[in-house]
């Protein structure tokens, strides 16, 4: 059996969604930009991709939501375009972020600090999310920008995005979201969450890779990065990726459409896992049910390396990670689990299990029996945890 459970770091391309985006490879192949048939036989279906993203996050018509390669792309160019906007000039010299930010935002700021920016990396609690009155805090008339994820891609957690926005509203400070992990898993609406700027890659949520966004809140200007022949009205230049705008239309589409059955069926079969996986004496589950994405446990078996138990799961064809895939090739511990305070020991044990409207209560099953053996194999040979072999017994 395959099983794949590593759904936070890419997803199956729904048939739909394939289906929808076939055309313009060798059929309807022209450049949207070109003054003929060929370029404009694109047209309608890009329309129905941008008006399918508009009202998949309940964007009003004079934001703008401009078409980017991923979810990277347009955070750095937020972050790095915030730089060019208010802080080259000397306005503004403060970016405030969180600690359990994707790679993407911490190394853009990293990149800025180089510069000369000071950046405010926010804690966080047990759960893995910001406080409030630490991000009230850290809001000086120095501030250029605050980015904060919506939802959390090692943990699931989701994060008080409209309390966060009420402040950043407050100090009249811009609020940028990485919303990565929430596209498809829970309800993300621009007004009722009052953000400025908001990331996206649709290969999180079934559509293809190489393809993402930016919403960019009316009023709120932007330096674009990539200058060239004006396309997306001079805010991203470079010929467009139909296919992709058009796959990452109908992902949207369905995301949309698909949200009770995350919550409700996607959400029961994790919550199995989680709840037979707990039973194995010393676990723990980052941060709770209810506050996190349905798809989505980070859990810690004491004893066992997060690599090792990947190695098991991998032989039985079951995928998982030890994190985000894009750190998880340094073998370093989990830094989501280092930034809630977990013991250095148990930073090594992480392992994330991340499911998707594809997976079946089969693969559930399968799964779960995989791990138990292969926690009573590695704890027998681990050199940290003393073994105590009778509470499976009863289950295997
Ligand atoms: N932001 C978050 C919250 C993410 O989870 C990811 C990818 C990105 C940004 C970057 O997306 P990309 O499409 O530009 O690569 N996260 C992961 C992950 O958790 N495991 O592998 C990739």
């Amino acid at each position: 059996m395959r099983v794949y459970l590593d759904n936070n770091a890419t997803t199956i391309v729904d048939p739909f969604v394939y289906k929808e985006m076939v055309p313009y490879f060798c059929e309807k192949y022209g450049n949207p930009n070109s003054l003929h048939e060929f370029g404009s036989e694109t047209h309608p279906a890009l329309r129905c991709a941008m008006d399918r993203l508009y009202a998949g996050i309940n964007a009003a018509d004079n934001d703008d939501i401009v078409v980017t390669s991923c979810a990277t792309e347009s955070i750095n160019w937020v972050i790095k375009g915030i730089y060019f906007d208010r802080i080259f000039n000397g306005d503004k010299n403060h970016i405030v972020t969180s600690e359990v930010e994707h790679p993407a935002v911490i190394q853009a700021c990293r990149f800025l600090e180089k510069l000369g920016v000071k950046v405010t990396y926010l804690p966080v609690n047990s759960d893995g999310v910001i406080e409030i009155d630490t991000l009230e805090e850290s809001i000086s008339d120095e501030t250029a920008l605050v980015s904060i994820m919506w939802a959390n891609n090692e943990t699931g957690m989701v994060f008080p995005i409209e309390e966060i926005s009420r402040v950043c509203k407050k100090h009249d400070v811009p609020f940028h979201t990485d919303a990565t992990q929430a596209i498809g898993k829970v309800p993300v609406d621009v007004v009722k969450a009052g953000v400025d700027y908001l990331s996206f890659s649709a290969h999180k949520f079934h559509g293809p890779k190489g393809i993402g966004g930016l919403y960019i809140k009316e009023g709120r200007v932007i330096s674009s990065l990539l200058s060239g022949g004006e396309q997306m009205d001079g805010l991203r230049s470079g010929t467009l990726n139909v296919p992709g705008i058009v796959g990452m239309g109908k992902a949207m589409e369905l995301a949309v459409e698909n949200l009770d059955f995350e919550k409700n069926d996607v959400k029961k079969l994790r919550d199995r896992l989680e709840d037979e996986l707990l039973k194995i004496p010393d676990t723990f589950v980052v941060g709770t049910k209810e506050q996190r994405t349905p798809n989505t446990i980070l859990i810690s078996i004491k004893g066992i390396e997060g690599e090792a138990m990947l190695w098991d799961l991998n032989k039985a064809g079951i995928a998982a990670s030890t994190g985000s895939a894009c750190a998880s090739e340094a073998l370093e511990s989990n830094p989501v689990m280092e930034a809630i305070g977990a013991e250095a020991d148990l930073a090594h044990t992480a392992l994330r299990l991340s499911l998707s409207r594809f997976t079946t209560k089969e693969e559930i099953d399968y799964t779960i029996d995989i791990i138990y053996k292969a926690v009573e194999r590695l704890r027998t040979i681990s050199s940290t945890f003393s073994y105590a072999p009778d509470w499976h017994e009863s289950k295997l």
